[in-house]
């Protein structure tokens, strides 16, 4: 085998370690971040990972061996069959049917009980893990780690009598990586403050260009919207809640230079017609290159929403490049927009809505890691690789009488990293409505820039 440094350096390939600005399961915010599941995937790695830490144990003490799930559960079997140590399985939760087993695999009482884990931080999951072993009358005296993240598990753990073997220790990998120029200065500064129990001052994260969205967001409407927006020097999309197809598309045509799409609510056209609303709108949309945004905020269960999409009067499916949808039907529900892309509502601009805090938080994780969603519309930050459509969008006004709560371009971009602005009342309701796209799309364009800095 080789020796220790080289096998971490191995191991760090497979991506198990990053820096930067990770928030913790506590909320704490913390410079790295530590994953060693990828291992489980490289045989040779798997295999030399149960040799080193098998090495290092008093073997004879043990009659089983038990993985932590899920990480530690690859490792543990791949310890077992080196050492012929049996393996026990422990279940995350009890069997709701049948024997209601927390533990897999045979075993009688009094015989001891190896505990491995992939990393500990504050040792609560090993404390909770290790009564319920106990509890089937196996004794734990050992448990093996393969990473110590210095946050004073190892010692919690100590002081309550159990021995804990580490293969690596965070001081011990950050030394290795900095020795062989894989960490910044003030990456290492930064981890140290960390591990000494201090609170890390991030500085605030630069917003990323439109050129640096293109690397981070592959879906293709992302790219298209991202190219037009560098293209046209606009992350403009005009609102049109018109009422006949005739104020429609003379708004289309007006603002139609200045946009990188058109956002439209079909349903409350009063004479919608397939050959003479839609056929025309695209044929404006082809010409001035912009997109059509059909904010229809779906929130049905996935089939009504696939008939809802495709069928009725509308067939938003023909036509429409995007649409907006509510991600309360939950993750499934946002299959049906397969040729499409989606932009998620995570947040709402009206006074009194029920996105909470928490409600955006689950309706985030649902959008960004839906395959067909490449946006979501709130007004707070994002992350960089969903693009932020923020409306609300107004130069004049704070608001109507309907809870709808205006902000400026300046104010979006600055302090929510905005991607694309919506502006409705304060484009088709001007005097002038092709020189307000224009004063819209300056003013949004160079928020972008001073957002840049
Ligand atoms: O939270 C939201 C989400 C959307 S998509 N708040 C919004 O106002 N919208 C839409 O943006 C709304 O349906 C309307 O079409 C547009 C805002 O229009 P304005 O006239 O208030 O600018």
């Amino acid at each position: 085998m080789e020796n220790k440094k080289d096998f971490f350096l191995e191991c760090y390939k497979h991506g198990i370690m990053k820096f930067g600005q990770f928030t913790l399961k506590s909320g704490i915010e913390s410079p790295f971040y530590v994953d060693l599941r990828p291992l489980a995937s490289d045989p040779k790695i798997l295999i030399n990972l149960a040799k080193y830490l098998l090495e290092m144990l008093p073997l004879d003490n043990f009659d089983l061996i038990c993985g932590v799930p899920y990480a530690a559960l690859p490792m543990a079997t791949a310890m077992s069959l080196e050492s012929h140590l049996p393996l026990i399985i422990k279940r995350k939760e009890a069997k709701q049917y049948g024997t209601k087993k927390l533990i897999e695999g045979l075993y009688s009482k009094g015989q001891n009980c190896l505990l491995v884990e992939d990393v500990i931080t504050s040792g609560k999951s090993l404390l909770e893990t290790i009564p319920e072993i106990e509890n089937e009358g196996i004794k734990v005296s050992d448990v093996v780690v393969v990473l110590d993240r210095g946050q004073g598990g190892k010692e919690l753990l100590e002081k309550k009598g159990y021995r804990v073997h580490t293969l690596f220790t965070i001081q011990e990998v950050c030394g290795i990586l900095k020795e062989e120029g894989h960490l910044l200065d003030e990456e290492i500064e930064r981890i140290n403050t960390f591990l000494a129990g201090n609170i890390v001052k991030f500085e605030e994260k630069k917003r990323y260009s439109y050129q640096q969205k293109l690397t981070t967001n592959d879906h293709s409407v992302a790219q298209i919207i991202l190219n037009l927006a560098i293209e046209k020097k606009s992350n403009l999309i005009a609102s049109a809640d018109v009422l006949t197809t005739k104020e429609l598309l003379e708004l289309a045509e007006k603002v139609g230079p200045h946009i990188v799409a058109l956002k439209t609510h079909i349903d409350i056209l009063s004479d919608f017609d397939m050959e003479k609303t839609i056929i025309p709108l695209k044929e404006i949309a082809k010409k001035h290159n912009f997109l059509l945004m059909e904010d229809r905020k779906f929130a049905d269960i996935g089939n009504t929403q696939e008939l809802q999409f495709g069928h009725g009067i509308y067939k938003i499916a023909e036509w429409a490049d995007f649409v907006t949808s509510q991600v309360i039907g939950g993750y499934e529900s946002l299959d049906c927009f397969r040729n499409v892309g989606v932009v998620a509502i995570i947040g709402m601009s009206s006074k009194g809505t029920l996105t909470d805090n928490n409600y955006q938080t689950e309706a985030l994780n649902i959008a960004m890691s839906h395959p067909n969603v490449f946006g979501g519309v709130a007004q707070k930050k994002l992350p960089e690789n969903i693009l932020l459509f923020t409306p609300g969008v107004n130069l004049e006004s704070k608001g109507d009488s309907k809870g709808q709560q205006y902000n400026t371009p300046e104010h979006v971009f600055q302090n929510l990293h905005t991607d694309f602005i919506i502006v409705g009342r304060g484009i088709y309701k001007s005097t002038d409505i092709e020189k307000s796209a224009l004063q819209y799309k300056i003013e949004g364009w160079n928020a972008y820039e001073n957002s840049l800095k």
